[in-house]
Formats: structure tokens, sequence, C-alpha cells
């Protein structure tokens, strides 16, 4: 694991270098959620491809932005990863990630035994999770500096809610109104990464992508995305849930590009979302 830190720290650093010079082009390939690359979604893979495909341990990578599974040795590590989530936003400048899931043997919820995001803001930021959620901050001396163990508080004030509100159900409307009833503050960007570290900074809240009219298991992906930060929150002392389940480890993946209905909160804001979700 610590290989893989060192690692973490290497792909940071090269991809904030590309996040600030890249040209912000499109190629002509489209993945396999649909979206069409960037150029920058494309060399952010590469740069991550190479660099944990270097490691001993590591048997297999599964990347956000590729159909196939690349084997790569014989170790015991798969390692699932969206190279650059949030990247649509990089031409108006506001913060993106990567985000990762190291999974022992394959890939299964209850196999996930690290998680890790990179958030290239306005700082390079890393937050690190095995049994703790650990922020690191790169220095002047260009390394990183471990800053603090990140916690949730038992209960938060920010709200982020995503997802088309034409198609969302009138239970997730309501869950939503209620707690701007008692005072939530709406924080919202559009990228995961950055909205869900700025509630587990702050301390708590509740960040939602719910199902939708047009799509039924709404938009973030299981391996890459949810699983990860949901491996955070949970360590962090917060809960999640797809609505109505325990916890978002009761997932079954199917599918390597499933998606899921997910939220991610402080333990009241989820008991919140299991009272209005039970309804349905
Ligand atoms: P991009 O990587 O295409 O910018 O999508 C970002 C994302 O997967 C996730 O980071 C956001 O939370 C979510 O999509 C935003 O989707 P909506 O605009 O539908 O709320």
């Amino acid at each position: 694991m610590q290989e893989i830190k060192s690692a973490l720290e290497k792909i940071a650093i090269q991809i904030a270098d590309e996040v600030k010079f890249t040209d912000l082009g499109y190629t002509q390939n489209q993945n396999k959620t649909g979206d069409t690359q960037l150029k920058l979604d494309v060399k952010s893979d590469m740069i991550i491809t190479e660099i944990l495909g270097a490691i001993p341990a590591v048997k297999a990578l599964v990347s956000e932005e590729k159909d196939e599974i690349l084997d790569c040795g014989s170790g015991n590590l798969v390692i699932a990863y969206d190279p650059l989530d949030g990247s649509s936003l990089v031409d108006v400048n506001l913060s993106v990630g990567s985000i990762f899931g190291v999974y022992e043997n394959e890939i299964s919820p209850r196999n996930l035994k690290m998680s890790a995001y990179i958030v290239y803001g306005p700082r390079l930021e890393m937050v690190i999770c095995e049994d703790e959620a650990r922020l690191y901050r790169l220095n002047r001396e260009g390394k990183f500096d471990f800053i603090k163990v990140l916690n949730l508080g038992e209960k938060g004030k920010l709200n982020a809610t995503g997802a088309t509100q034409k198609g969302w159900s009138e239970t997730h409307r309501k869950l939503v109104k209620s707690l701007f009833d008692e005072g939530y503050r709406l924080r919202y960007s559009g990228a995961m990464v950055a909205d869900l570290h700025q509630i587990l900074l702050k301390g708590g809240g509740l960040f939602s992508y719910p199902a939708t009219t047009d799509a039924p298991n709404a938009k973030l992906r299981v391996t890459f995305e949810v699983l990860p930060f949901a491996f955070i929150y949970e360590r962090a002392g917060g809960a999640t849930t797809d609505g109505k389940s325990e916890t978002l480890f009761d997932l079954k993946i199917e599918k390597i590009h499933q998606t899921t209905p997910c939220f991610f909160g402080s333990k009241y804001e989820i008991s919140r979302v299991r009272e209005f979700y039970k309804e349905i």
C-alpha cells in the first residue's frame, strides 16, 4: 500500500500539470458511458495506467475511460479509477479530481481495501483512506504534507444534490426541501470530488445523486466513483445508502460500468434520506 501512496503522489503532480496546461479540445472518441473524451481525460488515463501499471502488487487496472480491464501482472490488487472526474468543468476553471478504489483479488464491494481521491483545485490535495481518511497537501518543496484525519460530525449544514430537477421523484423533491427548511445551504459544483471534499472538510451534510425519470439507475458509477467515496465517508464516521439500503456496500456489482442512485453524508442526513425513501 505504501507503493500505491507514492504512486498517487506522482500521479497527482503529473495530472495537476496537465490540468493547468493541456489544451481543452475533444478527441473523436466516446467512453463506455457515452461521454465524448477530452484530450485531458485521455492524457490523465495514460499517466495513471503507466504509473499504477508498474507496481508489482497490481494485477489489473480498470478505468472509467476504457471498456476493457487491463491485465498487468501477478499481484492481487485490482485498481478501479476515474482519471479526471468533472473534466467538463476544467474550461470554467472549477476544481476537478481523480478517484481510486483498490480492491483485493476482484472487484466486489467488500473487497475494497483502500480508496483515495485527488483534488486539483487552488491547492493540490489528496485524501487516502485505509482505516481512516487522511488529508495530504502539496507543499512548496513539491512534497505532500500530512494535514489531518478527517471526521464527519453527526449532522452538517450543506446540501449538494445532482441530476436534472425536472426528472426528480416527488420523494427526492420533498427530502431536499425538508433539508433546506431545516436551514441547510446549497452547495453543488457539478464535480463530485469537489462537492464531496467540501462536505467532508466542513464536517458534514448531504451529497445525493438520485434516480430520475430518464435515468432510473442515476449517473454515478459504482466501481470507480460510488464505492471509493462510500468507503471514505463511512470510515470518516458518516453513512451511505442508495435510498433504501443500510449501506452502499450492499450493492451487487453485475457490470463494471454499472451506475446507482447514491447518498453520502453524516449519519443524521442519511437517516433522513431513509425516512423519506422508505415511503416509495
Ligand atoms: P463529468 O466528468 O462529465 O464532468 O461529470 C461529472 C460527474 O460524473 C460528477 O462528478 C458530478 O457529480 C456529476 O457528474 C454531475 O452531474 P449533473 O450535472 O447531472 O448533476
